[in-house]
């Protein structure tokens, strides 16, 4: 299978199981599921044809590992990244590190200054243990600008951080007193 034709099938399945199922008549769960099947047919019906081989193939290859199955494969969710607002995919709270990574812009930065990192139209605030994973996350609008996050603060005062399940620190938001240029 080609490159592109993965990317593709990648970007069509974010699209459908963050933010917008109703557009191929879909419906997540509270979960952020949705039957594998039922799936595959509407997204054959909406003009995007994939077999259950390539759908497995296109979730275990992804880079960011964005999409999970159920155990029997039965079901399927994106790990992260919902703007749906009536989806619950993180639960468990988490101890973060002392520190975490945003990958951001120059022109986000008086906003962020002044009203801390919020979740925008996601979920939550989206960050990393790492810099290199937010320098990929910020080189998406342009020249990235990293932030540092003092997560363990953060905990220590009461903030609630989860991981989604591809490793990705979520928050409701970083008041500006905890975000650090680096
Ligand atoms: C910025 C991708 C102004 C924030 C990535 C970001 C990630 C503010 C943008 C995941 C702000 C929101 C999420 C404030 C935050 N004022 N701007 N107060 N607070 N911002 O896409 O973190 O490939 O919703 O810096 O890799 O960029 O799709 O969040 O630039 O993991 O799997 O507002 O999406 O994952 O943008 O990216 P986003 P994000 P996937």
């Amino acid at each position: 299978m080609k490159e592109k034709d993965i990317k593709r099938i990648s970007k069509f399945l974010s699209l459908i199981l963050r933010h917008q199922p109703e557009k191929i008549g879909l419906a997540l769960d509270s979960n952020g599921w949705v039957s594998t099947k039922e799936l595959i047919e509407k997204s054959e019906n909406n003009g995007v044809t994939f077999s259950k081989e390539t759908l497995e193939f296109v979730v275990t290859s992804n880079d960011k590992q964005r999409f999970a199955f159920n155990e029997d494969k039965t079901k399927i969710r994106a790990n992260q990244g919902h703007s749906l607002k009536n989806v619950t995919i993180v639960t468990e709270t988490k101890i973060p590190p002392l520190f975490l990574y945003h990958g951001t812009v120059a022109k986000f930065l008086p906003s962020i200054k002044e009203n801390g990192l919020q979740k925008m139209s996601r979920q939550h605030v989206h960050l990393s243990t790492n810099k290199e994973t937010a320098i990929k996350v910020g080189s998406r609008r342009g020249t990235p600008i990293i932030l540092v996050v003092r997560s363990g603060e953060m905990h220590q005062q009461g903030y609630v951080f989860y991981l989604s399940d591809n490793g990705v620190w979520l928050t409701d938001n970083v008041p500006a007193k905890f975000v650090e240029l680096k």
